[in-house]
């Protein structure tokens, strides 16, 4: 059966990419370095054929021409980050880059000029590669103030003009990936270095909340947030055990996070928890007032796909270093819908799912869908005779995830608007250009070039009609 969804009223559509991803390293000075850029040096061969962030789409030269595309779409909105590394000469005392700021000043400026809204993360994984080295980074309780001195250049810059700033793109991922599992470079596992990141930036997100709302530059219609990538967990079957691994799965994962930023505070226990798992992060009172008494306005949320677990099965070795598997084993359900090249689940109900727990558990606090996406390889091969990549999958994807996401408002969730990841396609960490997730494509083979895929027509009709056909399988066969 086919039925006819329709947006709400002020729903907002938009797309999202981050700074590191697009615009590649024109003008960059020595020791301007960002993590992602140290990484790609420091370990090429795991970039997928060589790839990563030194051109990257070269969004700063050819922004323009994405404003118009986007203007011809007619987006509400972009969602990009500024770049803390290229931002700053000097990140003690918050030097600004001119030569940087100038461009990024008038990428601001034409994007607002194309009637699109921009909005701004603080950090997408940017962290300078100089403060890694220095103080090993969000391990220091330092860089909190380094970063809260960055924010204000930022507010000062850009403040009158940009409506929309968050503190973070998905907190959890760099430290997860390098210290708690292991799998990136500088390879240095830290269970115990993982969770002062994880509470580093919890409270660098409320301090920048605080120099946001000084800062003059916070008016009545501007909001401040943070980008929390929730790893929506599902227990493999309702026995307490696998109800309990789901549990501290979410509390290890997404409630590190979102508690502290929507209740300005970790669940009772939690402490106590970290300590008899030896990982207990030094922090100090007055900081968890800071935390406590500078929540966000809202929160964008990364939502790709489903986390299936169930209760451990094994023991794990004793004195082997912390890991949150300590509760869970991951579950491979059988007949789950994937999305192969990129290894994900697809399942469009974590939308609803997770629009009911933002309604019932926080307040019914203000959200948006800030990345959700379909990453595949070789699009070329759905290319038509006219040149057109015809991506039907993507389509269907977004169709799908809609459909729940305006599920989730019609029962009460305060859901305000969907961003896709990518506005083009870009650099992934790692994958690079392998998995492409843009409404637009970037032609690697034709020096970079635009063009848009079918779902870049479907977004446009979407955004006129504000609607779109739903065609719900239902039958059964
Ligand atoms: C999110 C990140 C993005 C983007 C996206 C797609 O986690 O915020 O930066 O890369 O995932 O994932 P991937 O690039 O790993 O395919």
């Amino acid at each position: 059966m086919t039925e006819r969804v329709y947006l709400p009223e002020g729903f907002f559509l938009g797309a999202a990419a981050s700074a590191w991803q697009t615009e590649g390293w024109n003008g960059k000075k020595e020791g301007q370095d960002s993590f992602m850029d140290a990484w790609y040096k420091g370990h090429r061969d795991a970039w997928y054929e060589g790839y990563g962030p030194a051109i990257a789409t070269n969004f700063m030269e050819r922004y323009e021409e994405d404003f118009s595309y986007m203007k011809e779409i007619g987006l509400n909105c972009y969602r990009t980050s500024l770049n803390w590394s290229r931002f700053l000469t000097d990140y003690e005392e918050a030097v600004v880059d001119e030569e940087y700021a100038s461009y990024y000043s008038s990428m601001i400026d034409s994007c607002i000029a194309h009637g699109v809204e921009p909005m701004i993360c603080l950090e997408h994984y940017e962290v300078p590669q100089a403060l890694m080295e220095r103080y090993g980074g969000w391990n220091c309780r330092h860089v909190v103030d380094l970063f809260v001195k960055y924010a204000q250049r930022a507010f000062e810059r850009f403040g009158s003009r940009v409506k929309y700033w968050f503190a973070f793109n998905e907190p959890v991922v760099v430290q997860t990936r390098v210290y708690l599992d292991g799998l990136r470079w500088p390879f240095h596992q830290d269970s115990r270095v993982w969770m002062q990141w994880n509470y580093h930036k919890a409270l660098a997100t409320a301090a920048v909340m605080e120099a946001y709302k000084k800062s003059g530059f916070k008016g009545p219609d501007c909001k401040f947030g943070t980008i929390i990538n929730v790893e929506t967990a599902y227990a493999r079957t309702d026995s307490p055990e696998d109800m309990e691994a789901a549990d501290k799965y979410d509390l290890f994962y997404n409630r590190i996070f979102l508690d502290p930023a929507v209740k300005g505070a970790y669940e009772e226990g939690f402490f106590d928890l970290l300590s008899s798992h030896g990982i207990l992060m030094e922090y100090t009172d007055s900081d968890l007032k800071v935390i406590k008494d500078n929540t966000v306005d809202w929160l964008g949320i990364n939502l790709y796909h489903p986390n299936r677990v169930k209760g451990r099965m094994t023991a794990i070795r004793e004195g082997a270093p912390f890991h949150p598997c300590y509760y869970y084993e991951e579950f491979d359900m059988p007949g789950k819908r994937m999305n192969p090249f990129r290894g994900w689940e697809i399942y469009p109900r974590i939308i609803y799912d997770f629009a009911l727990r933002m309604r019932d558990q926080y307040g019914n606090k203000e959200w948006f869908v800030a990345e959700n996406g379909m990453g595949v390889q070789d699009e070329g091969r759905y290319r038509d005779e006219t040149g057109m990549i015809q991506d039907h999958y993507r389509i269907d994807f977004f169709k799908q995830h809609l459909y729940w996401a305006i599920k989730g408002i019609q029962e009460g969730s305060n859901l305000k608007g969907y961003m896709n990841w990518a506005f083009t396609d870009n650099v992934s960490p790692m994958n690079a250009f392998k998995n492409r997730y843009g409404l637009v494509e970037i032609d690697l083979e034709h020096n970079r070039d635009r063009r848009m895929k079918r779902s870049a027509y479907f977004f446009k009709e979407l955004i006129a009609s504000r609607s779109f056909s739903y065609e719900k399988d239902e039958e059964y066969r």
